[in-house]
């Protein structure tokens, strides 16, 4: 499991057992993205973490998605700013579930992140998540319960993680 994304096209496909891709647009991209990260952590799930850009690296980014499922990942999360289309590029190059995670953008504050990554025409699906940290908290915990369908185990850390944020809430006590 990385815990830091792979900086170099090099690098960049991983041949161990990951269960979870998570692939992002850029560097700049990784303060949110380790939300996700530190998720699958949290819940023992095998991951790998790397930078790819539709636009800035679309040969790397096509051979990551093509060669995901035959190295055994059976998720992508994919993170992208602005005009955001590496989730959809992913998808377009994979069986696998995709979940889309759009990143806070300077100039639209994500919207066109949103915009660009949610909109995918009929046929390739992106299941995309919201814009910045609680998108990417949620496209990880999205993944472990798609997982979990097939994992008791997994199943049963994800009930446990409900049922203790459901306590926490239910003891708030305000000034
Ligand atoms: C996108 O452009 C990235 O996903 C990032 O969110 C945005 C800005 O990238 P940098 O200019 O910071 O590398 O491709």
């Amino acid at each position: 499991m990385k815990r830091s994304p792979s900086k170099n096209s090099q690098s960049a496909i991983s041949n161990s057992k990951s269960l979870v891709g998570v692939v992002m647009g850029s560097l700049s991209d990784w303060e949110t993205m380790r939300a996700a990260a530190d998720v699958l952590d949290s819940f023992g799930v095998a991951h790998e973490c790397h930078v790819m850009s539709a636009h800035r690296t679309p040969a790397l980014a096509s051979e990551f998605a093509g060669t995901a499922e035959s190295r055994g990942l059976e998720v992508i999360i994919a993170a992208a700013g602005g005009a955001a289309h590496l989730a959809g590029v992913i998808a377009a190059h994979t069986l696998l579930p995709v979940l889309g995670v759009p990143m806070k953008s300077d100039a639209l504050n994500g919207l066109d992140s949103l915009l660009a990554t949610v909109q995918m025409p009929a046929g390739i699906p992106v299941g995309t998540l919201a814009i910045g940290k609680a998108g990417a908290t949620n496209a990880a915990l999205l993944a472990v319960a798609i997982l979990a369908n097939s994992r008791p185990a997994l199943r049963g850390k994800l009930r446990e993680f409900r049922a203790a944020q459901e306590k926490k809430i239910r003891e708030t006590k305000l000034d």
